[in-house]
């Protein structure tokens, strides 16, 4: 770890282009030496320029044009998505703007639930399950019962003249620069056309050049499977205009507009209808500027005219350098701040799916480093202000009818999609997730009195762009109170990561109002003494076959208390450090003694439900573990704290198997890397990295497409190498021995610490740790360890083995070293 600086180099990415690519050195290094055989690219013999990643590791690349979306490469800024396909004589750029619901604004809440709630809470004391579970389906979820599809914008399509035939064909997307590249020779004329997402200029920007001036010759039209009419905008500008689809009775109500503009080096540039041409340019960028009405869960009144002419006409200002030039310098100010080397071997040379095909992650150990840099740039690309949280699939959707709605998902999956984000150095990308968490509260403290009449707010299993908080879909998946309490617990995080004050004053109603919803509505059990929910359920797990109906309906289920008594905790710390809610703060603590505590059932198992269900269904194969939400992302069991619910947690695990969606192996990874087993961990890691698991494009598949298994397999990564719950920062907690040597850099930690790495034969070999905030730290490691700060000593103490002891002073960086 000889520098830890940022280091700028000038690199030449093959087509006679430069740019500016950042590394530092030893990642460079082993990425250069890995890439610089000569091998056979597409039947063409390729020197080290061609070859393999041109070394940069950090790139996915394709010997072939993608032949369905799930080849396709993504860029996104937040608000605007694209899908990249690459093709030669036409391409397909698939687009998204975030704001394009279908229906419209919405209240889901059913007027009937109210009166139907005491007879449904009866009946779950009196174990009759069927008939509680059966009368919310008729009187307790929301109207209409579904909630609204995300969709499509629709397709710009490129058509270039010319022959079939091409060679030296490459396409790729580096993640160092967040720029798409394809490049291929036709007619012989190199053509390269690179697509990046803008951030600071809103817009997708493409970019085509050729080698001989005058060939670049093409048309562009949109097209869209909305209702949409297409025309010229201008002299070198069409556009789509349409509206959202109908869903379920709601009338599609978001406007949307999506311009195309061409700028073209000589050649001639005009439209005709909606269709643009260019005719023998020698290169031209296209800037793409799309706008939806959309302007909150409560108003679709804006102009997307307005929207996407605005962004059009400020990009068209700017020269395609300057454009360039904005956006790798907001993207690379994120993305740049972490790095990580697992090793590499000659695999890296190989094209991403190839990779991905031979199911060889232990001969690959730079693709499991790829996975968790794209799931870093999967989270800026689709996570950024001005824009909505990360959806199902990012922002990334070509339907209209996506799976799952593509909507928020909040059991797990929307939750699942910011597990990398404060470790993973980018906890501005959860801004939009707190936007969409402050919207909640209000939707929310509608449904808390409606279907309640409890004050505070409530969020159940989905939400969409209309900010539903009703129960949906069934009873069965629907009636589950805790969504928003799990949603609020990631406010707190932004606290521990970052000590803002500031941040948590605004947040805090957000969490007391959540609090407050249950402080309303918790039941005494009268059969145990708990404080506990009702209705409610283990997240799509059923409980008993009742009258021949799989039941899931319960009261205090173990993921329920485990949420409340971490949202309860942080109600408590907060209202402390903020010195505000004394009164309530009292009120607080006493429920949260009467919680069930984590029980240990009669197969060894973390009981899942109150009571210890013997049936079938209680050793279900389901994907869902939410009883190990105390586990992960939980630490009300640990292997250190509490050894006995560690190891029940274990077995827990190994009775559940390995049933599920990418999402749940994601989910694995976590939870084993926090009972400190690598093998485990990595055992899920490596079959995540599989065809059936990963698409071509990396993307993580539940069928067709997920991408909250992406994030939590970046997140699994991480907790492998650092954790930083429970008080402590423990350094290669679950490091697995395909990664022996290896380092990384920027990761953060709870207390406001900035972590970088070296390892080698399996062990630290040297650690550094920025203080951000001056807090006391607690250092876990394998072996003992010497701290000092510039050359110098550092007084620690040592409670234990393996554990140091030290106060920080507030920017001060700790250099650790094993003890000679
Ligand atoms: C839950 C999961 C599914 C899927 C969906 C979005 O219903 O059980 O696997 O992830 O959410």
């Amino acid at each position: 770890m000889t520098d830890h600086g940022t280091i700028r180099t000038l690199r030449t990415n093959g087509t006679g282009d430069t740019d500016e690519g950042y590394t530092r050195r030893g990642v460079l290094a082993t990425g250069l030496g890995a890439a610089a055989g000569s091998l056979l690219v597409n039947g063409v013999a390729a020197g080290p320029a061609r070859a393999g990643t041109r070394g940069n590791p950090l790139t996915l690349w394709y010997t072939r044009p993608a032949a369905q979306w799930l080849e396709a490469l993504p860029v996104g800024c937040g608000r605007l998505g694209a899908m990249v396909f690459g093709g030669v004589e036409t391409e397909r750029l698939q687009l998204n703007e975030d704001g394009i619901w279908a229906g419209g604004p919405h209240d889901y809440d059913n007027p009937e639930a109210l009166a139907a709630l005491p007879r449904i809470r009866q009946w779950v004391w009196e174990d009759k399950w069927q008939a509680a579970q059966n009368l919310a389906d008729q009187k307790f979820l929301g109207r209409p019962s579904e909630q609204a599809p995300y969709q499509v914008l629709g397709d710009l399509t490129l058509t270039f003249p010319g022959s079939a035939e091409f060679t030296d064909y490459r396409r790729e997307l580096d993640l160092t620069r967040a720029v798409t590249t394809v490049t291929y020779v036709r007619d012989g004329v190199r053509h390269t056309r690179e697509v990046f997402a803008s951030n600071p200029d809103q817009v997708v920007v493409v970019r085509h050049t050729a080698d001989k001036p005058g060939s670049v010759t093409f048309t562009a039209a949109f097209s869209s499977p909305q209702a949409t009419t297409t025309s010229a905008a201008g002299r070198a500008t069409i556009a789509i205009d349409g509206v959202s689809g109908d869903t379920q009775g709601m009338k599609g109500e978001v406007r949307f507009r999506a311009l195309a503009e061409a700028k073209a080096k000589g050649g001639t540039v005009g439209t005709d209808g909606g269709t643009l041409s260019v005719e023998g340019a020698d290169e031209v960028t296209l800037l793409i500027s799309m706008g939806s009405s959309y302007r909150s869960f409560k108003d679709v009144g804006g102009d997307p005219a307005e929207v996407a002419g605005r962004h059009l006409t400020k990009a068209s200002g700017r020269p395609y350098e300057v454009l360039r030039r904005r956006h790798l310098r907001d993207y690379q100010e994120l993305f740049g701040r972490v790095e990580i080397d697992l090793g590499t071997s000659e695999a890296v040379a190989l094209p991403t799916d190839e990779r991905i095909a031979r199911q060889k992650l232990d001969t690959d150990p730079q693709l499991a480093a790829l996975y968790f840099q794209y799931g870093r740039y999967l989270l800026i690309s689709s996570s950024r202000a001005p824009g909505h949280a990360a959806n199902l699939q990012g922002v990334w959707n070509d339907s209209l009818a996506p799976a799952w709605e593509s909507k928020y998902t909040i059991n797990i999956n929307c939750e699942m999609n910011y597990w990398p984000a404060a470790p993973g150095n980018l906890i501005e990308c959860m801004d939009p997730l707190f936007d969409l968490i402050r919207d909640l509260a209000e939707t929310g403290a509608r449904t808390a009195k409606t279907h309640y009449g409890a004050a505070g707010w409530v969020a159940h299993h989905n939400t969409d762009g209309w900010r539903g908080t009703a129960p949906v879909d069934f009873a069965f998946y629907g009636v589950w109170p805790t969504g928003g309490a799990w949603l609020c617990l990631t406010l707190w995080e932004h606290y521990l990561y970052t000590g803002d004050e500031r941040r948590l004053r605004e947040h805090f109603p957000l969490i007391k109002g959540s609090v407050e919803f249950f402080l309303d509505t918790l039941q005494t059990d009268p059969r145990t003494g708990y404080l506990v929910t009702n209705p409610s359920h283990s997240p799509e797990v059923g409980h008993h076959e009742d009258g021949g109906e799989n039941v899931s309906i319960c009261a205090g289920p173990t993921m329920d208390m485990q949420i409340l008594r971490d949202l309860f905790g942080a109600f408590e710390q907060a209202s402390e450090v903020l010195g505000t809610e004394a009164g309530l703060r009292a009120r607080v603590k006493e429920a949260r003694a009467r919680f069930v505590p984590n029980q240990v059932g009669h197969l060894g198992q973390i009981q899942e439900w109150q009571e210890d269900y013997r049936g079938d269904a209680a050793l279900s194969r389901s994907r869902h573990i939410s009883h190990l939400w105390g586990l992960f992302p939980g630490h009300q069991i640990d292997p250190r704290l509490s050894p006995e619910l560690a190891a029940a947690a274990r077995r827990t695990l190994e009775l559940r198997g390995e049933a599920g969606a990418g999402w749940s192996l994601a989910w694995k990874i976590n939870f084993w890397a926090r009972l400190l087993d690598a093998a485990e961990a990595y055992k899920r890691l490596s079959n995540l990295l599989i065809p059936a698991r990963t698409a071509p494009n990396m993307f993580d598949l539940h069928p067709p497409f997920q991408i909250d298994g992406n994030f939590g397999g970046t997140s699994g990564i991480t907790e492998m190498l650092l954790q930083s719950h429970a008080g402590q920062v423990h350094l290669l907690p679950a490091l697995p021995s395909a990664w022996p040597a290896g380092s990384l850099r920027g990761l953060r930690a709870r207390g406001g610490f900035e972590v970088d790495l070296e390892w080698a034969g399996g062990a630290l070999r040297r650690g550094r740790i920025r203080s951000d905030l001056g807090r006391e730290l607690t250092l876990r490691t394998a072996g003992a360890v010497t701290v000092t700060e510039r050359g110098r000593p550092v007084k620690v103490e040592r409670p234990e083995a393996g554990v140091v002891v030290l106060g920080t002073r507030r920017g001060a960086t700790y250099e650790v070293v094993p003890s000679a």
